[in-house]
């Protein structure tokens, strides 16, 4: 028999400040490396994205017509420091309460993402994560948001798919693109983070008593492309340095051996401060929420005959010379953007990370992309994105189930917003918004069909 979805579970849905906001230059905003990136010519920028920041009021209240019991958003780190660090933009400050008030006001719990991608672009300047004063940046700007909105915010999450930073080179923007040994400075910008990461859940339980914390990497269990041992040998070295990585620095305070003798081997090891470890220890998280989209399927590195499929940003994430190389995965269908939708594997990951770390554990992001038609009378017909959403809640409720503990879904997204990489028309919302690439239109909200499935989802607690 099937477990029930907990009474108080968190359904909601997510997003991130530079993909939705717009109002990339207002109200005192500093630029972020968003902002200023290498951004792909054919699609849109960031500069008004859905222009939620306009339109905060509307859209909340869709979220709160849906039933939202939470919504997962960013800060844009440079509206509250323009520069990273220093002088606090009081406008930033401002927007943020009246963003989270309006929220309480229909009680839907504020998840806040503290760093989703947009490092200032004042700190990038100084080197970033490679150099130590950002370090000292992050927490104090943490420590500024706690005390603002630690009265009303009871769960935040440090960084976003910090393991997607450094594993896509630099498509993120956290380096100069000249810079010498970029894969050794994303490992020792990793490092920093880590450090980071840990001092702000230290410091966040010295503050504040009656809130959690976690971090929110993208986890997705990884298949061996066959059963012969090698295969299985790669894929138990993608998992230790694409997920453990990151998890086992956030939750046992060090590196797993596997990754560590990685970068020993590649010559990227990070420096160490003497302090360093003894940070990473004392940092504890309360929970661990986690992005998934899809599974990975790799082989042992030298089958010359195994031809890679995958390209662009996918083959920095997933191959790994001497280690692993992605395959396609015969199994599964795909999203129009190439993407395998694998909602077992959804099941899978849930339960490799709750028996790794024994934590409660939150889905926030999780969804599909595709060009959304918009079609006679204001209707979206994406049947395809309730088929996927729905694949994945059903396998959540097998895992529960297992009696792994969940306490909360956000899909993304919330509401149509700009793709990291590939544009506006890459929909993933259950809010459509009415502009194209680069004609903004007037940006009008629109439910889609899946608004009303997920209302009728949240309505009768995942029982549809
Ligand atoms: C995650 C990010 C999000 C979002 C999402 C969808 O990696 O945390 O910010 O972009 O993926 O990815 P994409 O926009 O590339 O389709």
């Amino acid at each position: 028999k099937l477990k029930d979805f907990p009474a108080d579970f968190f359904w909601g849905a997510s997003t991130s400040a530079y993909q939705v906001e717009g109002a990339w230059n207002e109200a005192g905003k500093g630029l972020s490396v968003m902002d200023v990136g290498n951004h792909p010519e054919d699609v849109a920028d960031f500069k008004v994205a859905s222009d939620h920041y306009h339109h905060y009021k509307e859209d909340i209240a869709l979220m709160a017509e849906m039933g939202f019991k939470t919504y997962r958003f960013s800060i844009a780190w440079t509206r509250i420091f323009p520069e990273g660090m220093g002088k606090i933009n009081q406008q930033g400050i401002d927007f943020y309460n009246s963003l989270i008030n309006e929220l309480l006001k229909y009680n839907i719990e504020p998840l806040v993402t503290i760093y989703h991608f947009d490092l200032p672009l004042a700190l990038k300047e100084k080197g970033g994560w490679t150099n130590r004063d950002t370090i000292a940046a992050f927490v104090n700007y943490a420590e500024i948001l706690f005390e603002e909105y630690g009265d009303r915010v009871k769960y935040w999450l440090t960084i976003n798919e910090q393991n997607m930073m450094i594993l896509h080179g630099n498509a993120f923007g956290l380096l100069d693109d000249d810079s010498k040994d970029i894969k050794q400075e994303l490992y020792q910008s990793n490092h920093l983070m880590l450090v980071a990461q840990a001092k702000v859940f230290n410091l966040y339980h010295q503050k504040v008593k009656n809130g959690k914390i976690g971090p929110a990497p993208n986890i997705i269990s990884i298949y061996p492309a066959s059963s012969k041992p090698e295969d299985i040998l790669a894929a138990n070295n993608y998992s230790a340095i694409r997920n453990w990585l990151y998890l086992d620095a956030a939750v046992f305070g060090r590196y797993n051996a596997t990754a560590w003798s990685f970068m020993q081997e590649k010559n990227i090891t990070p420096q160490l401060k003497s302090n360093d470890l003894k940070i990473l220890k004392a940092g504890k998280p309360d929970f661990i929420a986690f992005n998934y989209y899809t599974t990975a399927t790799v082989a042992e590195d030298f089958k010359a005959e195994a031809e890679n499929r995958f390209k662009g940003d996918q083959q920095i994430v997933d191959n790994e010379p001497g280690l692993y190389r992605r395959q396609q995965n015969e199994y599964l269908a795909e999203t129009e953007f190439g993407w395998e939708i694998d909602p077992v594997g959804f099941r899978t990951t849930l339960r490799e990370i709750y028996s790794r770390y024994n934590l409660p554990l939150i889905v926030t992001e999780n969804g599909l992309g595709a060009y959304d038609k918009l079609e006679a009378e204001d209707t979206i017909n994406d049947d395809y994105r309730i088929n996927y959403l729905r694949s994945h809640l059903k396998q959540l409720q097998l895992a529960l189930t297992d009696g792994v503990e969940v306490f909360g879904y956000c899909p993304w997204s919330a509401i149509d917003l700009v793709s990291t990489h590939q544009g506006i028309n890459k929909r993933y919302g259950f809010i459509y918004v009415d502009r194209d690439e680069f004609d903004l239109k007037d940006l009008r909200r629109i439910r889609k069909k899946s608004f009303y499935w997920y209302k009728n989802v949240i309505a009768t607690n995942g029982q549809e």
